[in-house]
C-alpha cells in the first residue's frame, strides 16, 4: 500500500492513529517489520507494538511506552524511535536497526490513553472499576516488592497498586509476553514524563544493587549525548534516590525477575514548566535528543 500515514512530530496522535500507522509500517516494510501483540487491556484492546528485525538470532532492545496515559510524550518518543530505525540513513542508526531485534510498544495502557484524549486529559492509571473508583497504577502493579514503598492500597489514589501483584490485565499479559523473550533482552527502556531524569532500579531502596555503577556510568554518558543537540540536562540515578520511593514498577520487575542487564526509565521533558502538557513544538527536539541518547547507550552496551 502507498497511503502510509506519516507522523510529523508536531502533534500528539490518538490510539487509532498510532495503530493505523503501525499497521501501515508492517505493510510497507514487510521484510523487517511485524506487528506484535504484547497483551490486552481491561476493556479488551490489544497492546500493539512492532518488532523490527533484520534477521534471526539477534539480542533484543525492548521499549515500553505509555504505561501512564497522560504522559503523551512517551508514546511519541517510542514512535519516533520506530520511525528513525526504519527511515534514517544516519550510519549509527542504521547499524542499531540492523544489530538488534527491536520490540517497541508505544501505548501499553490503551484504555487510559483513549480516556485522556476523550474524557480526562490528566488520567494516569488504567480504567478498571474498583467500587466507586477507577484504575490501578500500572507502574505499581508489577510483582517485585509489590506495595512495599511509594504505592497505595486505596483505589482512589493515583498510585493505587491494584488488589494484588499483576492483578491488572495489562501488566499480567505484558509481563508474560516479556517473559517469553526475557533471556534475550540486552536493554529495556520505559518512557515516562516528566522531570528530565534517567532512573535505574530499584524503587524501594536507595541501595546501589547489582551492576549499579556500570549502569549509572553508561547512563550519565548517554545523558551527555542527549544534551549535545539542545543542551537539555538530565539527572541520572537510582529511582528512590533521584525521584522518590516507588515499588512495583516495570523496570524493577524486569531487572529483579528477568535479570535484564541494562534497564532504564526515562522521565522525558520537561522539568515542570508545562509538565504533562508538553507543547507540541517540543515534541521533535525531545524525541531527537532521546534518540541520540539511546544510540549512545547502545554504543556503550556493546562494550559492556
Ligand atoms: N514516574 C514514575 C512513576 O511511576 C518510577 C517513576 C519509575 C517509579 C520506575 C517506579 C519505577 O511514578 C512517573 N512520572 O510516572
Ligand atoms: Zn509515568
Amino acid at each position: 500500500r502507498s497511503n502510509i500515514r506519516t507522523m510529523t512530530w508536531d502533534a500528539y496522535y490518538t490510539q487509532d492513529d498510532i495503530n493505523a500507522w503501525l499497521d501501515d509500517l508492517a505493510n510497507t516494510y514487510q521484510d523487517i517489520v511485524s506487528e506484535i501483540i504484547g497483551g490486552v487491556s481491561y476493556e479488551g484492546r490489544d497492546i500493539k507494538g512492532i518488532k523490527i528485525s533484520h534477521g534471526a538470532g539477534r539480542r533484543i532492545i525492548f521499549i515500553e511506552g505509555g504505561i501512564h496515559s497522560r504522559e503523551w510524550i512517551s508514546p511519541s518518543a517510542a514512535c519516533y524511535i520506530i520511525n528513525e530505525l526504519l527511515t534514517s540513513d544516519d550510519p549509527e542508526t542504521v547499524a542499531a536497526a540492523r544489530d538488534y531485534d527491536w520490540y517497541i510498544f508505544p501505548v501499553t495502557n490503551p484504555d487510559g490513553y483513549i480516556w485522556t484524549h476523550e474524557s480526562f486529559r490528566m488520567w494516569r492509571k488504567n480504567r478498571r472499576p474498583f467500587g466507586n473508583n477507577f484504575g490501578a497504577d500500572l507502574n505499581r502493579n508489577w510483582n517485585n516488592n509489590w506495595l512495599v514503598a511509594g504505592a497505595s492500597s486505596n483505589p482512589a489514589s493515583d498510585i493505587y497498586a491494584g488488589p494484588g501483584p499483576f492483578s491488572e490485565p495489562e501488566t499480567r499479559s505484558l509481563s508474560s509476553y516479556i517473559s517469553t523473550i526475557g533471556d534475550q533482552i540486552d536493554l529495556y527502556l520505559s518512557f515516562h514524563s516528566f522531570s528530565q531524569m534517567l532512573l535505574l532500579p530499584y524503587g524501594n531502596t536507595t541501595d546501589h544493587l547489582d551492576n549499579y555503577y556500570d549502569a549509572v556510568n553508561i547512563g550519565r554518558r548517554a545523558m551527555g549525548a542527549l544534551s549535545v543537540r539542545y543542551e537539555t540536562q538530565y539527572v541520572t540515578g537510582n529511582i528512590a534516590e533521584v525521584i522518590y520511593e516507588a515499588s512495583g514498577g516495570s523496570v524493577d520487575w524486569v531487572k529483579g525477575h528477568l535479570r535484564v542487564p541494562l534497564v532504564y526509565c526515562y522521565e522525558l521533558r520537561d522539568r515542570g514548566t508545562f509538565g504533562f502538557l508538553l507543547p507540541t513544538d517540543q515534541i521533535l527536539p525531545n524525541n531527537q535528543e532521546t534518540m541520540d541518547s539511546v544510540l549512545d547507550i547502545i554504543f556503550q552496551a556493546k562494550r559492556f
